[in-house]
């Protein structure tokens, strides 16, 4: 990193907003045509430059040069066959991006547009969401570009096999423990502990979380995103003397993440009126049947267009995009990263939307975001508002290491108490530094602190 180098034996003259700028360029030269990655980056690195300020031995000590280049990044080649004989070829992927506060953790995502650029994003916004959640969980993320869509589960096994021989050579209950999100659910993680504990030769149950409740996994982590968002929106609301009850919600996606925050918006009181998949939405204005929502998803493996066919009071609406055109006081985009763009976040504005909450990682554009906090709209960011899933991960492997398993009850609570400490946080890292009401800030203040001091302690390594 030679432009780097030169620059730090200047650097008394660099104020902290070169410096960010400086790191930033740095990052699109090295890292050329991955701008998913690079718009995770420039998030973070703008809030940082009055933390820089205020202290300037994160920029003595290149903290911030370190902290965006990964520690380590894997990419291999996952070869199976298909259940006609032919053999494919897959790319796997793992980051390990920062092991300053704990093991590295995240999850594994299949999906056809998995690339370096998506892991990166990933990666870099778990080191942050991980560090929020108060536990002792460095950050890391990793997954494929296959496509479970259409696949047998003898296909998925091999495939998730394949991988699993590959992968299981980096990690480890004390090195980096993976999980879900999306392609990755509780039947991928069954195929892939299986292979873990094949290979070991041993049952080391904190490898991987998520795991089947029979088998090691924790009671409450199916619903903990989706409950840990709506938690997390909930203490936003109560700021304002808002609830949920009574309001209009729509959650995009109909995957894990959505599932729950419709279930949890719904317990308190909320009417969730719209949900999606990739190939379209449902508008249901009596309010979402979950439970026929979960039969199409959880059982059947259907597409969400069905709902309408089985539900005469709900109508389907080809494309993603349209979601966020329903009026609504509350949206949860809980699907993929750009889902609302500057236009959606003006319409949701326009129809009188109070807060946004983001389940999925990277929902909203910067465009977006600025749209929703120029018009004061109560917005809670991903690595905030989704770490509810990280977080009963990280107490999946404290029971794991305990050898105990705890009720689905002390479990919620915990997630509970976690999601209301994550979010005073936030507002109290957005107060100290004269940003007040933004969690963006707040919450890229608050994890990156935590990680950076950490990276002080232990010296240049
Ligand atoms: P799932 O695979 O269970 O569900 C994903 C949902 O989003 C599906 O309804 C899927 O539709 C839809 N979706 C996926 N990709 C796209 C796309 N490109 N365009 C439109 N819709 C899409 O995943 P999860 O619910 O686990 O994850 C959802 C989001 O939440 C992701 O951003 C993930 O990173 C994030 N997240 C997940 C956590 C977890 O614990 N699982 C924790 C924190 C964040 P279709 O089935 O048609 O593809
Ligand atoms: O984005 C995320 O936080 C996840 N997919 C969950 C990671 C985990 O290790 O539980």
């Amino acid at each position: 990193m030679p432009t780097l180098d030169i620059k730090k034996e200047n650097q008394q003259e660099i104020g902290a907003n070169q410096y960010v700028q400086f790191i930033f360029e740095e990052v699109q030269k090295r890292n050329p045509n991955e701008p998913e990655f690079h718009q995770a980056v420039k998030e973070v690195l703008h809030s940082l430059i009055p933390v820089i300020e205020k202290n300037p031995t994160y920029m003595k000590q290149g903290v911030l040069e370190r902290i965006v280049e990964p520690e380590r990044m894997i990419s291999f080649r996952v070869p199976w066959v298909d259940d006609s004989g032919q053999v494919k070829v897959n790319r796997g992927f793992r980051v390990q991006y920062n092991s300053a506060i704990g093991p590295y953790k995240g999850g594994l995502r299949f999906h056809p547009s998995v690339n370096a650029s998506i892991i990166k994003f990933l990666g870099f916004e778990q080191i942050f969401k991980n560090a929020l959640t108060g536990q002792p969980i460095g950050g890391g993320k990793g997954g494929s570009d296959f496509d479970p869509k259409g696949k047998s589960d003898g296909e998925i096994m091999r495939f998730t096999q394949s991988f699993m021989s590959e992968l299981s050579k980096y990690i480890g209950p004390d090195v980096d423990v993976p999980a879900g999100d999306i392609g990755v659910g509780a039947k991928e993680i069954g195929y892939l502990f299986g292979q873990y504990k094949k290979i070991r030769g041993g049952f080391e149950a904190g490898v991987l979380t998520g795991k089947g409740i029979g088998y090691g996994g924790s009671l409450a982590r199916k619903e903990a995103t989706g409950y840990g968002t709506v938690y997390f929106v909930n203490e936003m609301l109560k700021d304002q003397d808002l609830t949920f009850s009574g309001k209009t919600v729509v959650v995009s996606g109909s995957g894990n993440v959505s599932i729950y925050a419709i279930e949890k918006a719904t317990q308190l009181g909320a009417t969730v009126v719209a949900c999606s998949d990739s190939s379209g939405y449902i508008y249901d204005k009596d309010g979402i049947d979950l439970s026929l929502v979960k039969q199409l998803k959880e059982v059947e493996n259907e597409r969400i267009s069905e709902y309408a066919n089985r539900k005469p009071s709900a109508e389907f609406f080809e494309g993603c995009q349209g979601i966020w055109s329903i009026p609504c006081d509350i949206a949860l985009p809980c699907a993929t990263q750009n889902e609302i763009d500057e236009i959606s976040a003006k319409i949701l504005v326009a129809n009188g939307v109070k807060a946004v909450g983001e389940g999925a990682n990277m929902p909203s554009t910067l465009e977006a975001i600025d749209v929703f906090q120029q018009n004061n709209i109560l917005f809670g960011p991903a690595k905030a508002a989704n770490a509810g899933g990280v977080s009963v991960s990280a107490l999946e492997m404290a029971q794991n290491s305990a050898r105990l398993s705890w009720t689905f009850e002390e479990v919620d609570q915990k997630l509970e108490e976690i999601m209301k400490t994550i979010y005073k946080e936030c507002v109290t890292a957005a107060n100290e530094y004269n940003a007040p009401n933004n969690l963006v800030v707040g919450a890229n203040i608050a994890g990156f602190v935590k990680v950076a001091d950490a990276m002080l302690a232990q010296g240049v390594i």
